[in-house]
């Protein structure tokens, strides 16, 4: 069996203009596979460290040369040699050799690059797919066997931190529903996604596209955007509540400060109860399905009235309260805050750590929603990952632009290719 030869890396510019790691994972019988790992803008608090240089003279500060440094002199001459089929072992490796709670010696951008690296070229180096190979680890440590294609959850606006700076909710996603094949899905969510561009330029709304290439438009409220969505619905061939339905990223997080809420729906600012009743409303008025990051990250006591009394109705979705750590998995289980969990490798740092996460989210009997960061790359691994996981949910942003469309147009390639074995098999 081939070995680990040589493990090296380089900065590259994601989809903001921004620098991140690109990783090289070359074996001893001349395969190899490249990984690049993506960044959150609207990041929490409580997530692995992403290691930045903080030198201002280059990139204002946002370069990652200590991060391709940590790969290049630390972390690929310790796992040289090893075999890259032991992922588990290589990433234990990877943990021991950064030895902090949250990766704050090499950075999780390093570790993550690496470690994706090694998942592909094991992949690669045993003919396999890498969804294929996904799965095949996490049967490892327990996990069912079996792949699936999840829906996807497409980011048609964008607000929040990742908009025009005027809408306070970060993501509105449309949700498939009645669609049997995932191209079909697609499809769907692209027709949604003109129509919604059309009523926008009708209405004068300016419309920019936001970092996940969702429109980010000129609206006064929060619900204007459901409106135009919902409007937009009716003049396509789907039926919102039927064919469709909406969800939302609001991250919380980026309109909290100091124990109230601002929304420019309302006049004044919002306690955490006020917020609830307004979410409430959006749920009966909408048909809001799932619900992510609907408070900020360590208001555990709203959480659990949130799951309490909208968990019937709509999907409560954790991401920036999880982060992807099993400490906070397991307390959001225990506690009863939510019933789904984002994931997102880049949180937790290693492939072998976000599928422990995946297990427990699984086995709490959670859906899973594998998503993408804010600033991406063309990589496509994530796509592979969310199969591999059998994930429930995907979401990588609209569908449009290239960074985006990738990740769905490989989960269409997946679809094909799982479609062949099985008429092969029967
Ligand atoms: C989120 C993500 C991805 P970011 O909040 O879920 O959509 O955004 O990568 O900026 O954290
Ligand atoms: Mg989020």
């Amino acid at each position: 069996m081939a070995l680990i030869k040589k493990v090296w890396a380089r900065e590259i510019l994601d989809s903001r203009g921004i620098p991140t790691v690109e990783s090289y994972c070359l074996l001893d019988d001349g395969r190899f596979a490249t990984a690049s790992v993506p960044a959150g803008t609207s990041t929490g608090s409580h997530e692995a460290l992403e290691l930045r240089d903080k030198d201002q003279t280059r990139y204002f500060g946002e370069g990652v040369l200590k991060a391709v440094d940590n790969i290049n002199n630390i972390i690929g001459p310790v796992i040289a040699g090893m075999d890259p089929l032991k992922q588990s072992q290589i990433d234990q490796k990877i943990i021991e050799t950064d030895g902090t709670e949250n990766k704050t010696r090499l950075g999780a951008n390093a570790t993550l690059a690496v470690s994706v690296a090694v998942c592909k070229v094991a992949a690669v180096s045993q003919g396999k797919a890498h969804y294929t190979w996904i799965n095949e680890l996490g049967v490892e440590i327990g996990m069912a066997k079996g792949v699936k294609i999840p829906t996807p959850l497409m980011n048609m606006i964008n607000g929040g931190l990742h908009g025009a700076g005027n809408l306070d909710f970060q993501e509105f996603w449309m949700i498939p529903a009645s669609f049997k094949k995932f191209s079909e899905g697609l499809q769907m969510g692209a027709e949604v996604y003109h129509s919604i561009g059309q009523n926008l330029s009708r209405r004068g709304a300016i419309h920019s596209v936001g970092q996940e290439g969702g429109y980010a438009p000129n609206l006064f409220t929060n619900a204007d955007a459901f409106e135009v969505f919902v409007e937009s619905v009716k003049q396509t061939n789907y039926s919102l509540g039927r064919d469709v339905f909406l969800g939302l990223d609001i991250a919380a997080n980026s309109f909290y400060k100091s124990g109230e809420y601002t929304i420019r729906d309302r006049s004044s600012v919002l306690s955490d109860d006020q917020l609830l009743d307004y979410y409430k409303d959006l749920v009966d008025n909408y048909r809001l399905a799932i619900l992510e990051d609907a408070f900020q990250e360590d208001a555990w006591d709203s959480w659990k009235k949130l799951y309490n009394e909208l968990s019937g109705t709509a999907i409560i979705v954790g991401d920036d309260l999880l982060v992807t750590n099993p400490k906070r998995v397991q307390k959001a289980i225990s506690e009863k805050a939510c019933n789904c969990a984002v994931i997102k490798p880049n949180q937790i740092g290693t492939i072998t750590e976000t599928l422990q996460v995946v297990k427990m989210v699984k086995d709490a009997g959670w859906k899973v929603l594998a998503s993408h960061r804010s600033g991406e790359t063309n990589d496509t691994f994530i796509a592979d990952f969310a199969v591999g996981i059998a994930a429930d949910y995907a979401k990588f942003g609209a569908p449009a632009r290239g960074e985006r469309v990738s990740k769905y147009n490989r989960l269409s390639a997946i679809e094909i290719e799982l479609d062949f074995f099985k008429t092969q098999t029967k």
